[in-house]
């Protein structure tokens, strides 16, 4: 086939993430609800500021401004997430980032597959939280080797969905057909088994454990564990949630409200409690239930330098070596206001937060400036800002944080206290198992913002030059 007549690897992700909304919202109704309820709040937030609006009509498509922007799967074997690596290239995503989750009470690490060229981002931005459950982390060696062996037995993709896979991989790309195949089939995997594959004791172990273990050890395919739209507010949507019928968790994660946001705020709705049967020895089902769903919502900032992250890790560290935000809400308040005052350390003017090297910005030239500057300006970006002949703008972070991860993990594992592990990060593991390196995502925004810098120059250089 002709590379021409390929459906384009976005638009098999745009179908993709669509699929998985209306399946998401048709098994988890609650879901639907905060679907509508970011859409609302997304749509006065717009009314009551022009400004916004005009800025996200320059960069963003509006009218999918409520859509999901990611959803997270845990898998539990290397097997899974390296073909997993390969069914997402189909759709256009590729990992970025590593995040080890063990250092806080989480025994999995994980990465983002994610579209990376801005163009990719802007025609559905669509990501997958992917997780790898860690078993080597648990003390108790006779029931690893049973999750080993359970994980080992199963087959979470249906056999078309890896013919396609090969198939595109062999041919550079699917066909119309094919895609729209390829994509139900990919759901399959993704879709909620509510009979479990093991006996209610051995689930029972396996939770004992931990959670999670039991979550991605005891069911046909690793079940799509939340969605995520985009909020345009999200304290907003917070304070409503309850008078909607659903149950936030205690605080939003990361830092605070700022007039220039950075990174990444996210919150949740707590995981509900589901029917599931487990099978007995005598093939007989017995009724029991597990907790792995939610919805969540997320509100993006600039993207940080590892300077600016470092200033972000020590606030976030300090405020919580004040206070740390209990399950159950007791404390938020106190914690909203002790993690305002630390993050006061934290410059909120774009001007500030360039100039002391925290934040990346995508720099671009005003037309009518070209040829009318000196050449001794046209090799100085400082210079050419200070005259007015170049903008700049925050690079959006498009990745995940791994604090505010483990407390979206945590809020939806119950609020028993949480387990400790010996932190132990392994990207190279990791990156064995997924059969590739991940994407660096401080190189990544680094290179985003010196590309435009080489682009402003270009364009504004005196002719003579
Ligand atoms: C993933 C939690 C992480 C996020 O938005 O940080 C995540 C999970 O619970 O599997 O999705
Ligand atoms: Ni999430």
């Amino acid at each position: 086939m002709k590379s021409g007549t390929f459906t384009s690897s976005d638009v098999i992700r745009a179908s993709f993430s669509a699929a998985m909304s209306s399946m998401y919202r048709t098994e988890v109704p609650a879901y639907g609800t905060l679907m509508s309820l970011v859409a609302e709040v997304n749509s006065k937030t717009l009314a009551a500021s022009p400004e916004l609006k005009d800025q996200l009509q320059e960069t963003d498509t509006l009218d999918r401004i409520s859509e999901e922007r990611h959803g997270a799967i845990r898998v539990g074997t290397p097997e899974e997430l390296s073909m997993l690596r390969r069914v997402f290239a189909v759709m256009g995503m590729y990992p970025v980032g590593y995040y080890d989750l063990s250092e806080a009470g989480v025994p999995v690490h994980s990465t983002a597959f994610r579209p990376v060229n801005g163009d990719a981002l802007k025609i559905n931005p669509f990501r997958v939280f992917t997780s790898l459950l860690r078993l080597n982390l648990i003390g108790d060696t006779g029931l690893r080797k049973k999750a080993r062996a359970i994980l080992g037995a199963r087959q979470i993709f249906t056999d078309k969905a890896i013919t396609l896979v090969e198939k595109a991989e062999a041919e550079g790309g699917l066909g119309a057909d094919d895609a729209q195949t390829f994509v139900s089939e990919i759901l399959e995997t993704f879709r909620w088994h509510d009979r479990a594959s093991v006996s209610s004791p051995l689930y029972q172990r396996l939770h004992d454990a931990h959670r999670l273990i039991a979550d991605v050890v005891s069911f046909k395919g690793p079940h799509i564990n939340h969605l995520t739209p985009r909020t345009l507010d999200i304290d907003a949507v917070q304070d409503l949630m309850p008078e909607h019928g659903i149950s936030p968790k205690a605080v939003i994660e990361g830092p605070p409200t700022r007039a220039c946001p950075i990174l990444l705020r996210q919150t949740s709705f707590k995981a509900l409690e589901e029917s599931v049967s487990f099978q007995n020895s005598d093939g007989t089902w017995e009724t029991g239930s597990h907790t792995a769903r939610f919805g969540e919502i997320e509100q993006r900032g600039i993207a940080l330098t590892p300077k600016g992250r470092a200033l972000y890790d020590r606030l976030l560290n300090d405020t919580r070596k004040i206070i740390r935000p209990a399950a159950d809400g007791s404390n938020a308040k106190a914690y909203i206001t002790a993690l305002s005052d630390t993050f006061k350390a934290f410059p909120d003017n774009w001007a500030d937060i360039r100039r002391e090297g925290l934040g990346y910005f995508r720099y671009s030239a005003i037309e009518r400036f070209a040829g009318r500057v000196t050449a001794r300006e046209a090799a100085d970006i400082e210079a050419l800002i200070a005259r007015g002949a170049v903008r700049f703008d925050p690079i959006v972070y498009e990745d995940f944080l791994p604090v505010s991860a483990a407390g979206i993990f945590q809020s939806n594992l119950g609020d028993e206290a949480s387990q400790t592990f010996v932190a132990s990060p392994s990207q190279r593991e990791f990156e064995t198992d997924l059969g590739t390196a991940v994407l660096d995502e401080f190189a990544h925004y680094a290179g985003l913002e010196q590309a435009s810098i080489q682009q402003c120059l270009q364009i504004l250089r005196p002719a003579a030059l």
